[in-house]
């Protein structure tokens, strides 16, 4: 019981100081809740208490201390108020410290890829010929006797089986599975597969496999092969052809020639050389001092093939007396050879990067 005005201020003053001695150490809002409850709580508060004892004071003392108490509670709750604003922003700035994030870090950029140089040469390849009205068409890489060897005038025991050095596959099934050594065995196919009208212009890009490993043969390799068949087809057909294509190409200041060879499946049979693009013409390494570099092998389609088409068919097609054909094939890893002055064709298939990156296809 408060028994005078002076007795309570003493009071106040002692649960003021009592009160700043217990928030100063309460560092959380159940800290906080605690010391609340100890001074302000409804029924056991100590400012609750106090003013349950003001019973014996007389009336104007009792208004004087009214006063007092409801001053001392508002002090009370604002300092509760403010530690609480000042408990919450230091937490905050903590939570903001510890889950820093630096939004001006750059990104991690994907690594990019490229066209690897054999790709971006096969594409400009196609696109030359596409440009002339040529479709392209994709045989299978595994090939049998007829389409590989038998169609294109080589019959078992010809020489020429021997140059190519097959790599024969040994599966159940049919016994004659070989990995083609050239793409003409896809131009077969496309004449067996599209046999009427007897018109063709194509072109049979893909890989190839012979018996080969040098550092400019490897034991696979890419091919582009042409085939154009028609009414009235001739040798200056093939002659424009082959030398457009070469001049859109490399460019139209290097002079062509033409070569005579031999091929079972072609006769007439010619080889297409380029002036030299290195020393244009004058000789150099990569021309062997001769000026020119061998491109491709071309020549009339022998009569002998469009009858072994005909044959297979079980009617005549390709009538060797109505039609006639040109046909050319080159190597697509030896014209990147030859753009990119690379002397060494394993480079291609190495897969290291310090090499590919190079290039920007
Ligand atoms: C070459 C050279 C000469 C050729 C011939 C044929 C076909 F299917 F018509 F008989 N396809 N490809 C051919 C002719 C290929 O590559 C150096």
């Amino acid at each position: 019981m408060a028994d005078s005005l002076e007795d309570l201020k003493a009071r106040v003053r002692a649960l003021k100081a009592d009160f700043e001695a217990a928030l100063g150490p309460a560092g959380d809002a159940t800290g906080l809740q605690s010391v609340r409850d100890r001074f302000l709580g409804r029924k056991a508060g100590a400012v609750t208490a106090l003013l349950k004892s003001l019973g014996g004071l007389a009336d104007d003392a009792r208004r004087e201390a009214g006063r007092e108490l409801n001053e001392l509670k508002d002090d009370l709750e604002a300092k509760l108020e403010a530690a609480k604003t000042s408990l919450e922003a230091k937490a905050g700035a903590l939570r903001l410290e510890r889950e820093s994030l630096d939004v001006t870090l750059p990104g991690r950029v994907p690594a990019r890829g490229r066209r690897h140089p054999l790709v971006s040469t096969r594409e400009a390849l196609e696109d030359v010929f596409l440009s002339m009205g040529y479709e392209v068409y994709d045989g299978p890489e595994v090939e049998d006797d007829f389409h590989c060897f038998e169609a294109l005038n080589m019959p078992p025991d010809h020489p020429a089986r021997d140059m190519q050095d097959t790599f024969y596959v040994d599966v159940p099934g049919p016994s004659d599975l070989l990995l083609r050594t050239h793409t003409s065995s896809g131009q077969i196919r496309y004449m067996l597969e599209n046999a009427h009208p007897p018109e063709v212009r194509i072109i049979c890009p893909g890989k190839v496999y012979r018996r080969d490993n040098d550092i400019t043969h490897s034991p696979m390799f890419q091919q582009i092969e042409g085939l154009v068949v028609g009414r009235g087809i001739s040798v200056s057909d093939l002659k424009g052809t082959i030398e457009a294509f070469l001049h859109r190409l490399f460019g139209e200041k290097y002079p062509v020639r033409f070569r005579c060879s031999y091929f079972p499946y072609t006769e007439p049979s010619v080889e297409a050389d380029l002036s030299c693009i290195v020393c244009d013409g004058k000789g150099c390494r990569v021309c062997k001092q001769t000026g020119w570099i061998e491109i491709l092998g071309s020549g009339m389609v022998d009569p002998a093939v469009f009858e072994k088409v005909n044959e297979h068919l079980g009617r005549v097609v390709y009538d060797p007396e109505e039609v006639t054909g040109f046909a050319f094939g080159l190597g697509i890893d030896r014209v990147a050879m030859i753009r990119h002055g690379i002397d060494d064709i394993r480079l291609f298939y190495g897969g290291d990067l310090r090499f590919l990156e190079q290039f920007r296809g």
